[in-house]
């Protein structure tokens, strides 16, 4: 029987978020939060939070926690995973993060099948260091490298790392989910627990990427970059489940 979390979960410390008004990262670490308790399984988990804004990730989850550098999240979730296999073990990216300087570990960590989980943060540039754009930026998107917006000609088309990371053998759960209503936010919380699910059954890699809004990179109000996200970015990034649970190696 899963119980229900009213008020603070217990997995979050009582901490404010640092996080900008109508940032994504706060409503993603609340409904991990959530899901730790409801799975009750934070007492064995421990997080790998990124170089990005959620760098002080370590400063609101009440779970054991271990830094990575930028992009390493999998690899450093691998080694903790393997030489403690009972803890439940997630690592938490931006894109700038997973699919630019750590495209590799996570391409690899998923082809192995590892059993960790990664929570893959895309709001569609490198948040912490000002905006500059990141492998997941649409075409046409002004950043502050691409300020005229990005040209596929000149800087690539956006990277599709889920469903790069579903053809891998090792992936046994992939889902694309948004934080912009309450509808999407339930959605997410769902594809959380399947991927922590995932884990605890031992089947494998296991990713959740949320569409999760940057309004003061993107120059919007918060709900102007729900909409965005609503509106425009998911016809790049479509929601959607991309792999289930397939099964381990
Ligand atoms: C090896 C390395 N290169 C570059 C940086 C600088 N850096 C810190 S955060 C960041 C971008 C983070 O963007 P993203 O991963 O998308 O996270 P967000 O802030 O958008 O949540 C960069 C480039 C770093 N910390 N380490
Ligand atoms: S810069 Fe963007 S990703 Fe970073 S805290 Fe602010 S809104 Fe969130
Ligand atoms: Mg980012």
């Amino acid at each position: 029987m899963v119980k229900k979390v009213f008020g603070k979960p217990k997995y979050l410390k009582d901490a404010p978020f640092h996080y900008c008004p109508g940032c994504g990262h706060s409503i993603i670490h609340r409904l991990m939060a959530e899901v730790l308790e409801e799975l009750d399984i934070g007492d064995i988990t421990i997080g790998v939070p990124p170089a990005g804004c959620a760098v002080l990730a370590y400063d609101y989850f009440d779970v054991d926690m271990g830094e990575a550098p930028h992009g390493r999240g999998a690899a450093v979730a691998t080694g903790i995973k393997r030489t403690l296999p009972d803890r439940i073990v997630f690592s938490y990216q931006g894109d700038g993060d997973i699919a630019a300087i750590g495209t590799a570990e996570t391409i690899h960590a998923a082809n192995r099948g590892e059993n960790i989980t990664v929570i893959f943060v895309n709001n569609g540039c490198y948040g912490m260091t000002g905006g500059q754009m990141a492998p997941t930026t649409l075409l046409g998107q002004a950043s502050t490298t691409t300020p005229g917006g990005r040209n596929a000609a000149r800087d690539a088309a956006p990277i599709d790392l889920s469903e790069m990371l579903a053809i891998t053998h090792g992936s046994a759960y992939i889902e694309r989910t948004a934080v912009t209503s309450p509808k999407t936010i339930r959605q997410t919380k769902r594809a959380i627990t399947k991927a922590f699910k995932t884990q605890i059954a031992n089947k494998g890699f296991s990713l959740v990427e949320i569409l999760s809004p940057c309004p003061v990179n993107w120059k919007m109000s918060p709900v102007d970059a729900v909409k965005w996200i609503d509106n425009t970015m998911i016809k790049t990034f479509p929601l959607k489940v991309i792999k289930a649970e397939v099964g381990k190696l």
